[in-house]
């Protein structure tokens, strides 16, 4: 009986306890340079001021860190040039010229009297502030006031990117998620550093963009769905706001049209561009592979200018995605000379072309970026295009898919690719991931999202997290960061905050969530 009272008191004692103290090193992605001084803890106050280096963009980073803070502290956090007299102490946002911290790199320094970024860019202070924002208590996520000690763990935080491309992909046109949608999934993205967001904007089942010169694709095109489902499609006025707000968290939209195939939608709109000039019926189902705009009609050319010119004003990114994927209907031949046009509009557009890795067997354009989407780890033509001179994207479907059931319980999603739990998105290696690729060509990782079996926002963040951070550590944190143990138990402080935040998740069983 005594022991049985020890073990009810422990457990009371456990629940009354207050959470553990966030450690200097509980941070995703993981930094590259963690220095713990367990003397240096910062208190956050009533009275803690903000100051900044006098530039308009560090100013802007400076107040999303306010915006993060008031609500759960109830405190004012003014924002002040940092020449302007204050308090000593508070938080400091620095840009200095320090060029060892690249263009996305921080330093963090936590001291008993005060705080401080350090930055050569805006887009570094930003990652910064992410990282600060994961050291204060989960409740710091709480929208409003909670009454707690704010306090942050001492010592000093080095960090850069491994990786320059750090994307993930959502399908708007399977299902269409409208602009609050997608802002709030670009929030998800900002926390874990990513900076790229690669919008799938047309497929079979729906065009999501306005293009002035084509009104029908998007007000024809974009009225169905997978299942039935109500369509949509972003005005430019949309797209543009989806654009700023992601710039304003360092993240460049890559805007993908995906062709020749995946074009049913575009077909209904125009029957001009179908192989035998008849309109096909909207499509609702998943199969894939089925359409494709007529490659022996300069008609077509046409079309894709005007699109992808249109959306080269629209998006003040480098990149333009064109598909390539699943044009099964298309003899190689023809597919790889409508690639090679194509890359060449791209081109005369001054932007970089990306596009599915089945776009390899096209000739090398400057710069050209295949993004790998296979699950073998060994594919010769796209080994061949890379010697050529084609940089990769990895988003290896049996890891990186975000559509992949996690288990075989998951009641959305697929498994041609396999099963992918938290374990396999984090468990594998991009430098090495693909047999005769040499390291040097790999730009990033990026996890796509598709949407056939998605339909709601909440389903969206089931899927994302938590396998989002998995990918965010494999693109951000240097390879001898890397480990699955530590991995887990540092995500697994992420439940509460993501609860706390009303972010749906899926509380995988390999996380040992508090
Ligand atoms: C393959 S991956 C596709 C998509 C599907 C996806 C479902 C790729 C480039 N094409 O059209 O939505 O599988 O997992």
């Amino acid at each position: 009986a005594g022991e049985l009272a020890g073990a009810a008191e422990r457990a009371a004692a456990a629940l009354l306890a207050p959470p553990p103290p966030v450690r200097l090193g509980d941070v995703v992605p993981a930094p590259e340079q963690v220095t713990p001084n367990a003397d240096a803890d910062h208190l956050l106050a009533a009275d803690t001021v903000i100051r900044v280096s006098a530039d308009p963009a560090a100013l802007a980073v400076a107040e999303q860190l306010a915006a993060l803070l008031r609500p759960a502290t109830g405190y004012p956090l003014p924002v002040t040039d940092a020449t302007a007299p204050a308090p000593t102490g508070g938080i400091a946002l620095d840009l200095t010229d320090d060029s060892d911290l690249g263009a996305e790199g921080y330093r963090l320094d936590v001291t008993a009297d005060g705080v401080r970024i350090t930055a050569g860019t805006a887009a570094g202070l930003f990652h910064g502030v992410q990282t600060l924002r994961q050291l204060l208590p989960a409740a710091v996520e709480s929208a409003t006031p909670v009454s707690k000690r704010w306090i942050l763990p001492g010592g000093s935080i080095l960090d850069r990117p491994r990786y320059p491309h750090r994307g993930a992909m959502l399908d708007v046109a399977r299902h269409f998620f409208g602009v609050t949608d997608v802002l709030r999934v670009i929030d998800h993205l900002a926390r874990y550093k990513f900076n790229r967001l690669h919008l799938h904007l047309t497929d079979d089942q729906g065009w999501r963009i306005a293009i002035n010169s084509w009104p029908a694709l998007a007000a024809v095109g974009g009225a169905g769905a997978v299942g039935g489902s109500p369509g949509g499609h972003y005005t430019q006025a949309d797209y543009r706001r989806i654009v700023a707000y992601a710039a304003d968290r360092h993240i460049t939209v890559i805007p993908e049209i995906d062709l020749p195939g995946h074009t049913n939608a575009a077909l209904t709109a125009y029957a001009e561009l179908a192989p035998d000039g008849v309109a096909p019926p909207p499509y609702t189902g998943t199969e894939v592979g089925f359409s494709y705009v007529d490659p022996a009609s300069e008609r077509t050319y046409d079309f894709i200018a005007d699109v992808l010119g249109e959306l080269a004003t629209l998006s003040p990114g480098q990149w333009l995605h064109i598909g390539g994927d699943e044009a099964f209907k298309v003899p190689a031949e023809v597919y790889a000379r409508f690639v090679e046009r194509v890359q060449g509009i791209v081109a005369g557009l001054g932007k970089t072309v990306v596009g599915w890795h089945q776009i390899a067997p096209a000739a090398h354009a400057d710069g050209r970026i295949l993004q790998w989407w296979g699950t073998a780890g060994d594919d010769p033509v796209t080994t061949e295009a890379v010697r050529r001179g084609a940089k990769l994207i990895l988003s290896p479907g049996n890891h990186a898919y975000l559509d992949m059931k996690y288990d075989p319980d998951t009641p959305i999603g697929h498994d041609w690719a396999g099963l992918v739990d938290v374990r396999r998105a984090y468990d594998w290696d991009p430098a090495t991931h693909l047999t005769g690729v040499c390291p040097d060509a790999v730009l990033g990782v990026e996890a796509p999202l598709w949407t056939e079996s998605v339909t709601t926002l909440a389903e969206i963040e089931f899927m994302l997290l938590p396998r989002l951070p998995a990918i965010a550590e494999l693109g951000w944190s240097p390879r001898s960061t890397h480990g699955w143990d530590g991995f887990r138990r540092r995500l697994a402080g992420h439940g509460p905050r993501w609860t706390t935040a009303g972010i749906a998740f899926h509380r995988s069983p390999e996380v040992p969530w508090p």
